[in-house]
Formats: C-alpha cells, structure tokens, sequence
C-alpha cells in the first residue's frame, strides 16, 4: 500500500517526486531488527562496520564512512579536500551547487568556480582552462566536483573516460577530486560497468542507499584511509556522529548487497514513460536522453509547472516541477511498467487546457 493513500476512485498513488521515496524492504526490516550494534563515534558498531567495509570494497577504495545524508557526504567530503578560501570548482548545475544549500561557502568557506559541461558530460579541456596557474592573487581550486549520474541532467550517465579525463586535468593541477555519486549505481547499471570503474576517477565518492537501492536512510562516503580520517571528524563536526546507527547501516548493507542489479527496471519503466510522454503534443522531451531512473520534460507554452503537477496529483500521479515549466518524474520500485499507461493519460488529460 502506497504511503500517499489511495488516489482518486481508489486506485493507488504513482509517487514519481523521488526515488528516496522508496520504503525499506522485509529483509531490511528484519536486518534492522537484529542489527548487532554499539556505539558508532566510538568506532563500536560492527553493522556500521560492516557496511564502511563493504561499501569500501564494491567502490575499490581504502575506507569508507556512512553518513545521514548525501548532502552531509558531499558537504564533509568538500572540508575534508579543502581550506575555508579556496575555490571548488563544479558544475553550474551540480547537485552541490544549486541544491545542497550552500554548504559550500557557509560550513566549509570554498567559492565556487564553475566548469563548462554537455549535457551533464563535464568538459576536459574547460576544466584545464580553469585549473591553469595564474599570476595574479585569487582563490585557488582545491577540488574538483563530478557528478553521476547528473541529476539535473535529467539522469544522465557519465561514461568512464570523461570521467576519467575531467579528472586528470584536475589532479594535474593538484585538485583533488571527489564524485558526487548519489546514483552512482544507476549509473553503472546503465553503462553496463563495475562501480569501481566510476569512481576510480575520483579521489574520494559518496553513494546514497536511501535512494533507489530503498534503504530508509544513509549515504556512504568512501576514499583513501587518511581521508576518511578527515571525514569522521568533519562528520563529527556537523553533528553526524549517530551512536548506534547500526540500525540503519544494517538496512544500507541489505540495499548494497541485493538491490543494485534490479534497478536496472527503473531504467526500462523510465524508458516506457518517455516513450509515452514524448509522443504528446507540445511536450518537449528528448527519450536519448532518458538513460537511467530520471525522465525530465518540459511543458507546452502557457502551461505552468506548479499547476500541471496539482493537476496530476488530482489524477493520482506525484512528481515535482523543476523549473517553471519542467517536470521531473523519477523511477523506483514501487513504479512498473503496468503503472505506465495511468502516467501517459494522467499527463495527457493534465495537458488538456493551457492556464
Ligand atoms: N537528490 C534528491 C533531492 O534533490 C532532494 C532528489 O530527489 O533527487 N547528490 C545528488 C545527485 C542528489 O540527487 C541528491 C538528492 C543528493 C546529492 C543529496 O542526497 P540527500 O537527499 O540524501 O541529502
């Protein structure tokens, strides 16, 4: 049953705001339930060992550290990289960047600097530019920000070797780099690569478990032993220390070991959807650029987004708009391709008269 409650005559809620809303399965319950514990600031918890460990491995780096949220991963990862006054240098449309708050410049004291990128495809030879030294005083890049997938992008997988070469620009120049992986796995299910792979190019990567992998709660930032090191107390710092957070590693250790292959089905019901969207009149999507869970498209001209997702919701179909007239809806488990047809109407008939 769908925590939204029934939608109109009955009929379930397709929630499509998130994939973080996917709830804990009865094997993550039960994990959670007999999670062996202690307290985890003292470095006592053999679940949230369990999972540092196993996280560490599937990404192929020295140690790892689980934290509440991607935000506090990314926004640790960014004091653990940097000094207050040096510049990061990321994407304009990074999740970091227009989403997380500004945690940037007010906990950690980095200006932003910002890379050219294609599509969420960061730009080698734009990054180059930027790390190049200059004669005259200014802030200096202490690490480079990636991506993947892109999540304004719309979902965007980044291959290997553009992350790669983003990233051998910047080491060049003596950035460090970190991956902002929240959908890491998306990414690499869609790619068809090992997540090591992806974030071998990075110094340091934050994976999310409360997303499609449907654990309640955690992200996972992983890297070399000395920075994570770092992280624990900048983790400790921003009041992330969580005592016996076994409860919760044991449900991200459920989400990391059974659930990555499977969301491989969030990519082909995101597939179906905009196959379905794209074919309305007026919509603007681009169906190639539909490779994970994310489907964005934009509305007809004299449509408004807040008021094309009220009338969704009247219909029984959540999203959220991204932008005045964009749309997002994003894939999970709950979602399946027999809940498609029920998407493309409610969408058609919410399209029906202009504002
Ligand atoms: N993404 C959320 C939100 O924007 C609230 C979503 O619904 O897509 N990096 C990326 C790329 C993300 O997409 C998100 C969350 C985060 C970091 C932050 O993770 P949380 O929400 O755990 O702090």
């Amino acid at each position: 049953m769908n925590p939204q409650g029934p939608g109109p005559s009955g009929t379930p809620v397709i929630d499509l705001r998130s994939d973080t809303v996917t709830r804990p399965t009865q094997a993550m319950r039960a994990a959670m339930a007999n999670a062996e514990v202690g307290d985890d600031v003292l470095g006592d918890d053999p679940a949230v060992r369990r999972l540092e460990e196993a996280a560490a491995a599937r990404l192929g780096k020295e140690a790892a550290v689980f934290v509440p949220s991607g935000t506090m991963g990314n926004l640790i990862a960014l004091l653990a990289h940097s000094k207050p006054g040096q510049a990061v240098l990321l994407d304009e449309d990074s999740h970091i960047y227009r989403i997380e708050g500004t945690g940037l410049a007010r906990v950690a004291g980095l200006v932003p600097l910002f890379f050219r990128s294609q599509d969420g495809v960061p730009d080698p030879d734009d990054i180059a530019r930027r790390v190049r030294p200059s004669a005259l005083p200014g802030p200096g890049p202490a690490v480079l920000c990636l991506e993947n997938t892109h999540n304004l992008a719309g979902g965007v997988a980044v291959p290997p070797e553009r992350l790669r070469a983003a990233a051998e620009q910047a080491r060049a120049a003596g950035l460090a780099v970190h991956l902002d992986g929240a959908r890491l796995f998306n990414a690499a299910v869609a790619l068809g690569v090992d997540a090591r792979e992806l974030a071998a190019a990075a110094d340091s990567v934050m994976i999310s478990l409360s997303k499609g992998l449907s654990a309640p709660v955690g992200s996972v930032l992983a890297g070399s032993r000395q920075f994570i090191a770092r992280a624990r107390r900048a983790r400790y710092m921003l009041g992330g220390g969580m005592r016996q957070a076994g409860v919760l590693a044991a449900a991200g250790l459920v989400a990391l070991e059974t659930m990555v292959d499977r969301l491989a089905d969030d990519h082909q019901v995101a597939a179906a959807i905009a196959r379905a969207v794209a074919e309305l009149e007026g919509v603007r999507l681009r169906p190639e650029r539909v490779q994970t869970n994310i489907v964005l498209f934009s509305l007809p001209a004299g449509h408004d987004g807040p008021e094309f997702i009220r009338r969704l919701r009247a219909r029984g179909v959540l999203a959220v708009a991204t932008g005045p007239a964009q749309v997002r809806f994003v894939t999970h488990r709950h979602v399946t391709l027999q809940d498609v047809p029920r998407v493309a109407a409610a969408v058609r008939e919410s399209l029906g008269t202009p504002r």
